[in-house]
């Protein structure tokens, strides 16, 4: 729960920002987002501003705030339960703890490939999860890609489970992904994604697990040169939004939004594919050394706390359903 302070702290910061030039528009949703400047999720959420701007003449648009401008995920999510933001972008893990259906698309080895996890969001099981936010105030408006998380870390490559033992690897503010890095039989420490750079620096840490692009674009790699290509989860991205904001919107314009928000997806996904490919590129040609991994001995590992949390019927349903488009 965020306090009262943490609150106005996100008020302060977003009423202190620079606001641009341009003419702002009688409805101006602000956004989050913990990614550097043209980052897809960025482009993704810009991309459904524009397409508000044009269809409104101008009426509505949508101003992203990203580098973590606006603080941590899980402070941002807040921000936007209480309607002080409007929009933000956040990784799944960042919401697993408040919304348990979320760890469905996080479980390791949930997903066979990207193409797979995209038709499972994209139907009946993404809608399942999304439907989830309402509990608490939120609108799920869109799922983005976050690629394929793998281990990294300073010291040594990672060919089986066992080569993580003693390195104390960072996770995301998630119980999901604590107790994956403990069933692998790592030294898992809760982190906000933003303070990963200078953690590694520090020797705070040893290593953490994400996607090649946030390993990329966060600078991580200069540091950790071991990247091991483990594949353990797909766990996505959510846009969200303030019911509140969201409920304040004419009908017309919550369709519009709903619409540019579903195309944005598509939109994202032409560059996330992309950008994918020039982080891979650009860590190899930096001299980062890339192995692979065994991905059954990963599997196997990763396999009693699976079971553990497939005690939730309803987290059963929907493995299951997943599984079975595999
Ligand atoms: C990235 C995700 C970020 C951030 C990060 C993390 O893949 O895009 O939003 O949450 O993972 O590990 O915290």
């Amino acid at each position: 729960m965020l306090s009262r302070r943490a609150l106005l702290a996100g008020a302060i910061a977003l009423a202190g920002l620079p606001r641009g030039a341009l003419a702002r528009p009688a409805v101006l949703l602000n956004a989050a987002d913990v990614h550097v400047d043209r980052y897809p999720t960025v482009e993704a959420v810009r991309f459904i501003g524009s397409v508000l701007e044009r269809e409104t003449a101008g009426r509505i648009g949508i101003r992203v705030y990203h580098s973590g401008q606006l603080g941590r995920e899980t402070d941002t999510v807040d921000l936007v339960r209480h309607g002080v933001l409007q929009l933000t972008r956040v990784f799944f893990g960042a919401l697993n703890n408040a919304f348990p259906l979320t760890s469905v698309l996080g479980l390791p080895y949930v997903f066979e490939s990207t193409a797979h996890m995209r038709h499972s969001v994209d139907g009946a099981i993404g809608a399942t999860v999304r439907a989830s936010f309402a509990a608490r105030g939120l609108v799920g408006l869109a799922i983005y890609d976050s690629g394929v998380r793998c281990f990294y870390n300073t010291l040594r490559p990672v060919h089986v489970p066992a080569d993580l033992a003693g390195l104390k690897l960072r996770v995301p503010p998630s119980d999901m992904f604590l107790a994956l890095v403990r069933a692998l039989g790592g030294n898992p420490t809760p982190l906000p994604y933003g303070e990963m750079f200078s953690a590694l620096q520090t020797r705070l840490i040893d290593g953490g697990e994400n996607n090649v692009r946030s390993f990329h674009s966060s600078r991580q790699f200069e540091v950790a040169r071991y990247w091991s290509l483990t594949r353990h989860s797909y766990a996505p991205e959510a846009l969200l939004m303030s019911r509140q904001a969201f409920d304040a919107l004419s009908a017309a314009d919550r369709a519009l939004l709903t619409d540019a928000a579903d195309e944005s997806v598509r939109h994202m996904r032409v560059l996330w594919d992309q950008s994918v490919l020039d982080a891979d590129a650009a860590i190899r040609a930096a001299g980062v050394a890339v192995n692979e991994a065994d991905l059954a001995a990963f599997r196997r590992a990763a396999e009693p706390l699976v079971q553990r949390y497939l005690q939730d019927p309803e987290l059963a349903g929907l493995h299951g359903a997943i599984r079975a488009a595999a």
